[in-house]
């Protein structure tokens, strides 16, 4: 690790051009006039119900005049609170073609929890579902005030107060405004992410940063991840992680592909309609591999239609790679790596391209075309050679502008040459194969979820009996890791285990919710106050 020489790995795929001069949704659908009929999106919830190529983009056009009409301009912030539907997808679009931007949030969160992102990314709207909407009107004294803060509109039966999508999906696409002027450094998208630190922030994706992303994965003559015109995309991965929102929506709707948009995982009806719609490209997480590994259920259907399986998100074991593989050997099976802030795909298989490379398993695949990839030394800063754990940095024009109105965390994760340090520690071989072992960063992953221990830490200082406390992650079978606290008991205070879960769990969602409470006499830190986490993780390892 000299710091005369740097070791900077790129694609072995050759640089392409890319029109990431454009809109988003100009780039999304700049093909789509050669294939109008063709099924766009495929709603799997029973109706059957389908749009075409030429009724998306209409619809998304509506859309826009919509959002418009109801006063949403470019810049303008709307929240999307919603499972994977189809009105997903029109606002997503409609928002981009007026230049404005959607953050979205999973559906299951705390008003409170949804309230922070409503602020903190300062919404005007929210689209939701009818049975959300009760948790819209609560809210403690200082939340933003349903119908004078913001208007919610549901793509369902709207509850008093709120209006029917109707208004946007029924407008007329002429009112839209003629010339909305966007440049590709405008934000289009902004997801939430505690990033190597700290609480959630807003990471401002780009138009650029997304097309980008989208073109090193569906775009040149090779591309890295081969979309065919035919192929049916499974979309159950929530839409409101970057995950589902890029490698999926995005990717599909660029290549010319048909999405099937699943409201939420649920074993039979995935695998009857993997069977009805004939599936063929299939983006899971490690606990969905497991599902379609070990579940019995998986032997009563026909799933012969896969012909890829890209896992990402979580770290995959390769008995599961295995078990997978044994029960589809028709598919091609892979792993992508991406973080939120890094518009977000670092690598892909090299397996998915037009003309697949082998990639070994375990392997997260090789960086991704028109741009750079390094190891650092986290001691030193400096780069390292092949084969060599460290750090693992991303230059190219796909990561994030930065985080919103947080210059400091920005400077912490993006530095002065334009790296973007991920908190993971990886490896690249002598193939180019990317190996991800270990992160540093503070965040968990609960199947693939952010949890930010930051979060936990706050909410449970902030309870009367509590001194001190840390949250760290530990390994489990089924979701990879959950969070479990170390608590330091207030002088003379009473409190139970179950009393610490409770407290957390009335306040988060689901999967931020504590497995397991250690009380301690005092939580390990450095000289300077930080978290020793690394000896708590050692502590929970031992036990
Ligand atoms: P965030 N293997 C191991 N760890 C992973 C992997 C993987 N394949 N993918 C993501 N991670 C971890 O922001 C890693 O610690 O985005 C990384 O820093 O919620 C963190 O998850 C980022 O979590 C794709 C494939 C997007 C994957 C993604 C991941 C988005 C997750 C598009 O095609």
């Amino acid at each position: 690790s000299s710091p005369e020489k740097s070791h900077v790995f790129k694609s072995k795929l050759p640089t392409i051009p890319i029109s990431n001069h454009l809109p988003l949704h100009t780039y999304c659908f700049e093909n789509f006039s050669h294939y109008p009929d063709r099924k766009c999106l495929l709603v799997g919830n029973g109706t059957g119900k389908s749009y075409t190529y030429a009724e998306t983009h209409l619809i998304c056009r509506k859309v826009a005049a919509g959002l418009s009409n109801l006063g949403i301009k470019k810049g303008d912030v709307v929240l999307v609170l919603l499972q994977n539907c189809a009105e997903f997808v029109f606002t997503f679009m409609g928002a981009s073609m007026i230049g404005a931007v959607t953050t979205a949030a999973n559906p299951f969160c705390t008003a409170n929890e949804i309230f922070k992102q409503f602020r903190a990314s300062n919404s005007r709207m929210i689209i939701t579902q009818a049975q959300y909407v009760d948790k819209l009107r609560e809210g403690g004294d200082d939340s933003p005030k349903f119908g004078e803060d913001f208007s919610v509109i549901t793509v369902d039966d709207p509850p008093e107060g709120c209006l029917h999508f109707s208004v946007l999906s029924e407008a007329n696409e002429n009112d839209a405004p003629a010339a909305v002027e966007i440049d590709s450094d405008d934000a289009v998208s902004l997801p939430f992410s505690s990033g190597t630190t700290g609480l959630p922030k807003g990471v401002i994706l780009t138009h650029k940063s997304l097309i980008t992303s989208v073109a090193q994965q569906v775009d040149g003559e090779n591309p890295n991840l081969y979309l065919k015109p035919d192929d049916v995309v499974l979309c159950v991965l929530p839409l409101f992680h970057i995950y589902s929102l890029n490698s999926v929506m995005l990717c599909s709707l660029r290549a010319g592909a048909a999405v099937l948009l699943m409201q939420k995982f649920e074993i039979g009806s995935l695998l009857e309609l993997i069977q009805r719609h004939r599936v063929s490209v299939a983006a899971v997480v490690p606990p969905l591999v497991l599902a379609l590994a070990k579940n019995p259920m998986v032997d009563q259907f026909d799933l012969s239609s896969i012909r890829m399986v890209l896992s990402g998100a979580a770290p995959l074991g390769k008995e599961l790679e295995a078990a997978l593989l044994s029960r589809l050997p028709q598919a091609v099976f892979g792993q992508g790596y991406g973080m939120t802030e890094a518009g977000p795909v670092l690598s892909m298989s090299p397996s998915f391209a037009k003309q697949p490379l082998p990639t070994k398993s375990g392997s997260c695949g090789n960086v991704v075309r028109n741009a750079e990839l390094k190891v650092v030394d986290p001691e030193t800063g400096f780069s390292i050679p092949r084969n060599q754990p460290g750090e693992i940095c991303i230059r190219g024009p796909q990561i994030m502008k930065g985080y919103l109105n947080d210059a400091e965390a920005t400077a912490r994760t993006i530095d002065v040459e334009g790296w973007l340090h991920t908190g993971d520690i990886g490896y690249v071989d002598d193939d180019d194969d990317v190996f991800i072992v270990d992160r540093v960063k503070e965040l968990i992953k609960f199947k693939g979820f952010q949890v930010p221990p930051a979060e936990l830490e706050a909410l449970l200082v902030s309870h009367p009996s509590i001194a001190d406390a840390a949250v760290v992650p530990q390994k489990d079978e089924a979701a990879g890791e959950v969070p479990v606290a170390f608590v330091v008991r207030s002088n003379g205070f009473e409190l139970t285990e179950e009393a610490v879960k409770d407290f957390i769990s009335k306040q988060v969602v689901f999967y931020k919710r504590l497995h397991k409470v250690y009380f301690v006499h005092a939580i390990p830190k450095s000289p300077a106050g930080k978290i020793l986490r690394k000896d708590l993780r050692a502590k929970l390892a031992a036990a």
